[in-house]
């Protein structure tokens, strides 16, 4: 991430501080100068004045000259945190550099992200005696999945991550929230598509789960790429789709008389159309902040071009602090609730009676302990009825065994019988064989000697004839 980067005016971009440590001293080496925000509604001059304390000013409000009421600044040393969630490429981080006058030096995200990222960059900014330090959690790959249905989750994961820190703190026996480094989220920045047609499904999703963590602001991103009429049109198409979604967006207050009127009049340009360049062009003998296009210049702090102006007053210097307000009071507190209340705490008892918070205590622990013998009551059950099963098994699996045996020892039985008696048979048929051989032999033997004494007969009755 980009470091301070030097040239005078530009507030200071720093990476995220680590939970728990303490606002950073400014004025250090390589910080720049003090910052004047321009803040149109107190003047155009470059040091925004500060209004003095009154009644109902916190301790610490810085009073200031030339204080123009009904604008309300940040006391010293206010420290406000943002999520700027949009599409890719939508003008998200050219929005929050026009804001606070800064540049980080950002690579473009990339379109493939497997998920939604969320990425906090710092901004400190300070006119006299006024410090603002302001943290803006960016969201990276918002929208890009095939599956949008889950892009959300992310924000509201790290929104309810630094409630959760917030409480843990409150609940230590030892806390200390006066020097606590507050992560939560005040504001969300929801960036829309200036399509001229109707919000995205994943725009409605996604705020319907912000809207009861986290003050919603909406800007309809890159307005000058819509014309003057389809914008209003645009404007009014867009609250009737939040009204009819029941999506509660931030309203400005309109309860504190010195700034009624112009949070009144600021809540009819809702959402806030807004054009975001660091581009200085010349404009008379003078230069501003534009967008220069072949056929003319938007600029971007000229209230007749878009609500720019509108958006960095509202938000930076009249309702910074009731943003934080609104932040502890509504939206911490509901989670605060929730959470103890899904933590088994209560006020009032079953007949409407207090509970303290040792009979609270008291009854989850025994409602605990009544859990975990009836959980392990179940265990044992299971288990005696595992090995019940698995000893039916295996006296089935020993039963089919034996029959096996059985009905092979039979079968072994058998067969050495029929061996037995096809040996015997085929003994008897040898004894046979040889009685019929030695019978054969004998009467060879004697038909041999038999034809024998015949021959001779013959011969010597030959011979006989001769002589
Ligand atoms: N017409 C128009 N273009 C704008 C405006 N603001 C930003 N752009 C242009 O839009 C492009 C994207 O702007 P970025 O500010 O980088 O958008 P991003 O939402 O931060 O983008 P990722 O961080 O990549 O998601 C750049 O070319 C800007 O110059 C605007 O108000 N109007
Ligand atoms: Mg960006």
């Amino acid at each position: 991430m980009a470091g301070p980067r030097g040239p005078r005016g530009l507030a200071t971009p720093h990476p995220e501080p680590s939970r728990g440590g303490h606002p950073r001293p400014l004025g250090g080496p390589g910080r720049a100068p003090a910052l004047p925000i321009p803040c149109p509604a107190s003047g155009s001059s470059r040091v925004r004045p500060t209004r003095p304390a009154s009644p109902t000013s916190p301790p610490g409000r810085a009073p200031g000259p030339g204080l123009k009421p009904p604008l309300r600044c940040p006391p010293p040393g206010i420290d406000g945190r943002g999520a700027a969630p949009g599409e890719t490429g939508i003008g998200k981080s050219t929005l929050i550099n026009t804001l606070f006058n800064t540049n980080f030096e950002e690579h473009e995200a990339s379109h493939f992200c497997p998920n939604v990222r969320l990425k906090a960059q710092t901004y400190e900014l300070q006119e006299s005696n006024v410090r603002l330090k302001l943290t803006i959690v960016n969201t990276v790959g918002f929208g890009d999945q095939i599956n949008k249905e889950e892009s959300y989750l992310p924000i509201v994961d790290y929104i309810n991550a630094q409630f959760e820190a917030y409480l843990q703190e409150e609940l230590k026996i030892k806390r200390s929230l006066f020097n606590y480094h507050d992560s939560r989220i005040h504001v969300c920045l929801y960036f829309i598509a200036p399509t001229g047609h109707s919000l995205k499904t994943l725009d409605l999703l996604t705020m319907k789960n912000l809207d009861n963590k986290v003050n919603i602001i909406p800007v309809i991103a890159k307005a000058d790429t819509i014309s003057k009429s389809e914008l209003q049109k645009f404007k009014i198409k867009l609250m009737s789709e939040l009204v009819c979604n029941g999506v509660q967006i931030y309203q400005f207050p309109t309860d504190d008389d010195t700034i009624a009127k112009i949070n009144a009049a600021m809540n009819e340009h809702l959402p806030f159309a807004v054009v975001g360049s660091m581009d200085e062009v010349k404009v008379g003998n003078k230069m501003v902040k534009a967008r220069q296009y072949p056929w003319g210049i938007v600029q971007v702090e000229n209230e007749n071009h878009c609500d720019f102006v509108k958006l960095r007053e509202m938000l930076i210097c009249t309702n910074m602090e009731d943003l934080q307000e609104q932040t502890h009071t509504r939206h911490y507190e509901l989670y605060r609730r929730c959470k103890l209340e899904e933590m088994g705490f209560t006020d009032v008892g079953p007949e409407n009676k207090p509970v303290s918070v040792q009979e609270t205590y008291e009854a989850k622990r025994h409602e605990l302990h009544g859990e975990r013998q009836r959980k392990e009551e179940e265990m044992k059950q299971m288990f005696v009825q595992r090995v019940k099963e698995k000893e039916a098994i295996l006296k089935e699996a020993e039963r089919e065994l034996h029959a096996k045996f059985e009905h092979l020892k039979r079968i072994h039985q058998e067969e050495r019988l029929k061996l037995e008696e096809r040996r015997r048979a085929l003994e008897e048929e040898r004894i046979h064989f040889s009685k019929r051989k030695s019978s054969c032999d004998i009467f060879l033997n004697q038909s041999y000697m038999a034809s024998g004494s015949n021959i001779k007969k013959d011969k010597d009755r030959k011979n006989s004839n001769f002589m």
